[in-house]
């Protein structure tokens, strides 16, 4: 099911999808960054402080089902917010990641990249 939000240029919509929710204002999150095409929020179980998510105000289930342009508006975010979360956490370092798919550890279906501020005691991958 679809549905269309007065504030949101975008007509495709999830009803169940949270990040959806989440764009609609019908559920919480500490939001970062918003501009027309995506929203940046702090991720709800977070790897480290700041751990935050990149997302686009329209669904697409995953990277792969992201038009292009979609995918290049949300990357072309990652440089000013990424420098804004490392200043605010005190990190010089971050990981950009995207799970694409059930198999990839992707747990929410609609689209997004997370950046993960690292810091020097940080144990990666662990
Ligand atoms: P992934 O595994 O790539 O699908 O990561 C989904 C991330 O989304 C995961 O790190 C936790 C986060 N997350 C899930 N539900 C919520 C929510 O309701 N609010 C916020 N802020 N983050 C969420």
């Amino acid at each position: 099911t679809s549905s269309s939000d007065s504030d949101n240029n975008c007509s495709n919509l999830e009803a169940d999808c949270i990040f959806c929710k989440i764009i609609r204002g019908d559920a919480p999150a500490l939001k970062l960054y918003e501009d027309d095409e995506c929203i940046c929020f702090l991720d709800n179980n977070p790897v480290s402080p700041g751990h935050c998510l990149i997302i686009p105000r329209c669904h697409f289930p995953s990277l792969v089902s992201t038009p292009p342009s979609v995918v290049a508006a949300m990357c072309s975010k990652v440089p000013y917010i990424s420098k804004a979360v490392m200043k605010a956490t005190g990190s010089d370092s971050f990981n950009l990641l995207v799970n694409n798919g059930v198999d990839a550890g992707q747990v929410i279906f609609h689209t997004h990249i997370h950046i993960i501020p690292r810091r020097a005691q940080d144990c990666l991958w662990a």
